[in-house]
């Protein structure tokens, strides 16, 4: 089916008719975007219905993605490209005399996750689709996303993220398929007709879980699959039970809000309900639909894999569980058969204080059966693996300790498979944090790097080096990610590399024009552009960037006329509002830029610059414009990172400790394309183990790094009284807990290896162009495949005429 441009003028103003009864000619942006979302929901219904009908029809196998997160960005452009009319939508629009950009902008970006985890959790549905692969995604419709972050007096400020404001053009309510979950009361055991043992409920709270579907477009390829989103809401029958409003919130209140903390555990029944709505919601459609297929139930595993992204939808096990027990009335052995051969599981984080544990009176309270089923699944691990192991290692792998439910032990316990996210954090996982259960269950274990896709982050994102890889390779790498590396052959091509340099010049006058207009801050877009994007966390080290930056700073004021190579260092992160280290640090660099930005003597050699609401539609502006790339973490503590790949396919150089997929980003690129500095973590581990670090001797040795520390208590940088006592104190004195001072001097003699390099031009494009053209094995096809073959064992299904994806493996 192709659409010429005549074709879609006609049936674009049929639609906007049809919604608003005016003239286009009078309408907003936002009016115009809503019709467009319109006409595409329309122009691909017929593939997601076939898509639907021939998973149906085929009994293929299907991936259920469990994520507490998603967070897909802007959809309009990527959903026009995946469709193959984005050129001709373009076209169409500009001849009706509208705005193409000025629509795309009208688009929210819908904010329902947090970070990495979340935008992978989006990567991976796009790729999934794109393969071919039956595959749909299963989360909660959050009326509010992550808040919206101001700046006042450099303080973050949190505002409510109303996303649904003007309506979701991409979703379809469908209460049809709407499911009962029930809370809190009490649960007996009664024998049933059949001798077993039945629950009988009493009390409890039911809610009903509404779903809201989204197609996920696959690229060119017919494919549509589902994203399923769950929201709560009172069931009608039971309308007459709740009476005060306070009742009538908390229904509402399941769904009402995201949790914006990304690595801190608190244990908050809110949360907990959160958990169960969407995992109970999620696995009762499941159920459902696999009953229509006839097939008995030994077969499920064979039909359905269910993925549990990182411990909170670890309830999918004794969820299905119990349906299997209690509503099928199956074996516990055969219950737990198949439960444990479709659950797989992704740990994404090292961080102790990260793991999910609930207070046990908690989860009895909240979900009494659930409890119960948890109970006994504790029960039979630990007698089992009495027989084979010692006590202390047994009981350091119990589900439940110490008056908690542990939940990546649940998770591990009852998944066949459980992945880290880098080789490296895989290892760490196996030797380390779940050596235990490594060792009970050594086959479970797997690595699944994490990847991108090169679609939005390349192809839409970047259309300058799009158009020029085209030109040089042709277009195959779109769907043959590991044909970017024919792009090494430009290496030596002056012509080429000259090309690069323009168009990263070219980005990086949009990004400047951005944040003059948003910001009020004028860039020279000559200077090296040095980009930190991520969540603000004391382990990902923004503060050792700030110290060098102040490092600059005195330099500049020392030597004003010394000359130095000019940076722009380009900060964009949210820290989790309770986090208050972390929004110490925000106002210490908003300072610090307060201070750098309005000095003369300083002028363009230094600019900082703190964007604002940093989300995935700033990521998607700024990522193209970065020359370095900051991955500078505490080895041992980033699972992967993920705007390491990105920033790395747009042409940056990474600064970087090893750590998370740093380390294969070294492997494929080579450390001589990239600045590797800091300790590894072997070396952290063994200062952790013989406490040999004691940062406040680095202070009084480092006569440079002492000048540094000082500004944060002498007034050097005004307005930081409070955060720059803590901040001194929590490196010199409480001994710097993630090795900052550590670290610093083999940081800044990276840094100025970037500085020396910058100066030579050729040089420098040339590892741009490598870094660009090594990218590719971390295409998410790649990844997506792997988990597809080795743990879903789902085929690569097309219900369309073709498959697209041709996945040769990369190296
Ligand atoms: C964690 C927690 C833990 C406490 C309860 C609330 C909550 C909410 C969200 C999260 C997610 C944190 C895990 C996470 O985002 N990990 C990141 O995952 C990325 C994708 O695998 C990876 O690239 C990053 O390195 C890792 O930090």
């Amino acid at each position: 089916m192709t659409l010429t441009i005549e074709q879609f003028k006609e049936e674009f103003s049929q639609t906007f008719e049809g919604l608003y009864a005016f003239d286009l000619a009078q309408s907003s942006p936002i009016q115009q975007y809503t019709a467009l979302g319109n006409f595409l929901k329309v122009y691909s219904s017929d593939n997601w219905n076939n898509t639907n009908q021939e998973y149906l029809d085929k009994q293929v196998k299907q991936v259920y993605y469990f994520s507490m997160e998603f967070l897909p960005g802007r959809m309009l452009k990527s959903n026009l490209l995946n469709l193959g009319i984005l050129d001709t939508v373009r076209s169409g629009l500009k001849e009706m005399g509208l705005d193409f950009e000025e629509i795309v902008q009208a688009e929210v970006d819908p904010a329902l996750g947090n970070g990495g985890l979340g935008r992978l959790a989006s990567c991976f549905m796009d790729s999934i689709a794109s393969l071919g692969i039956p595959g749909n995604g299963n989360g909660i419709r959050y009326r509010y996303g992550l808040f919206q972050q101001k700046f006042v007096d450099g303080y973050q400020v949190e505002l409510p993220e109303n996303w649904l404001r003007n309506g979701n053009v991409w979703e379809v309510r469908k209460e049809n398929k709407a499911v009962l979950i029930r809370f809190g009361g009490q649960v007996s055991l009664v024998k049933g007709a059949a001798g077993n043992l039945k629950p009988v409920y009493t009390q409890t709270q039911n809610i009903l879980a509404v779903p809201y579907d989204t197609g996920m477009i696959g690229y060119q390829n017919e494919v549509v699959n589902n994203l399923r989103l769950w929201s709560a809401e009172i069931p009608p029958e039971e309308e007459i039970h709740y009476h005060t409003i306070a009742e009538r919130e908390q229904v509402n209140q399941i769904t009402e809000v995201l949790y914006p903390d990304d690595s801190n555990y608190e244990g908050q029944v809110l949360r907990l309900r959160q958990e169960y709505f969407f995992t109970s919601a999620g696995i009762q459609s499941i159920v459902r639909y696999y009953k229509q297929s006839g097939l008995a139930w030994q077969h499920f595993p064979d039909k359905i894999a269910v993925h549990i992204n990182d411990t909170h939808p670890a309830l999918c096990i004794p969820e299905l569980m119990r349906i299997l027990l209690d509503e099928e009335n199956l074996s516990w052995e055969q219950a737990w058969e198949i439960t444990k051969k479709t659950m797989s599981y992704t740990n994404h984080t090292i961080l102790q204080e990260a793991m999910e544990k609930w207070p046990v009176q908690m989860v009895q309270d909240l979900l009494p059966r659930i409890y119960q089923i948890i109970e006994e699944i504790n029960h039979r691990h630990i007698e089992k693996k009495l027989l084979s192991y010692t006590p202390e290692l047994t009981y350091r792998t119990a589900i439940i300790a110490d008056g908690y439910v542990k939940m990546a032990n649940l998770a591990i316990i009852g998944s066949h498979s459980i992945n880290g996210v880098a080789q490296l954090h895989t290892e760490i996982l196996m030797q380390d944090t779940l050596k235990d259960f490594y060792q009970m269950y050594p086959a479970k274990f797997n690595n699944k790097t994490n990847g991108i896709t090169q679609r939005r982050w390349l192809h839409l994102a970047n259309e300058g080096l799009t158009k020029l890889i085209d030109e040089k390779i042709g277009t195959a790498w779109k769907t043959s990610p590991s044909e970017l590396k024919l792009f090494k052959a430009f290496v030596n091509d002056p012509a080429t590399l000259d090309r690069l340099a323009e168009i990263k010049l070219a980005n990086k006058k949009t990004l400047a024009a951005y944040i003059k207009q948003e910001f009020h801050m004028k860039l020279d877009p000559t200077a090296l552009f040095d980009v930190q994007i991520k969540r603000l966390h004391a382990y990902k080290r923004q503060l050792l960037n700030a110290l060098h930056i102040l490092d600059r700073y005195l330099q500049i004021k020392d030597d004003p006329e010394a000359v130095i190579q000019p940076r722009v260092f380009i900060f964009g992160a949210k820290a989790a509002p309770s986090y208050v280290y972390a929004k110490q640090i925000i106002k210490l660099i908003n300072a610090i830029a307060d201070l750098v930005n309005h000095d003369p003597v300083v002028g363009d050699k230094l600019k900082v610059v703190f964007v604002e609401n940093y989300g995935v539609s700033l990521a998607e502006l700024i990522i193209p414009a970065a020359e370095v790339s900051e991955q500078i973490s505490l080895a041992g503590k980033e699972a992967s990172g993920t705007s390491n790949m990105k920033l790395m396919l747009n042409g940056a150089l990474t600064v970087a400790t090893l750590d998370g997929a740093n380390v294969e980003i070294r492997d494929f690129v080579g450390e001589e394309n990239m600045f590797l500095f800091g300790l590894n973590d072997q070396e952290v581990y063994a200062f952790y183990e013989n406490g040999s670090y004691h940062s406040r001797e680095i202070y009084e040795n480092n006569p440079r790094l002492h000048r540094i520390l000082d500004t944060l208590i002498d007034g050097t940088i005004p307005n930081i009284e409070t955060e720059g006592r803590v901040i001194f104190d929590s490196l010199v004195y409480y001994n710097d807990e993630y090795f900052v001072l550590k670290d610093f001097d083999s940081y800044v003699a990276a840094q100025e290896k970037v500085d020396q390099l910058y100066q030579d031009v050729g040089s420098w494009n040339q590892k741009s162009l490598l870094n660009i053209a090594s990218s590719g094995p971390f295409s998410a096809d790649f990844t997506i495949k792997r988990y597809a073959e080795e743990i879903w064992k789902t085929s690569f299904f097309t219900p369309g005429a073709y498959q697209k994806i041709h996945l040769t493996e990369p190296i």
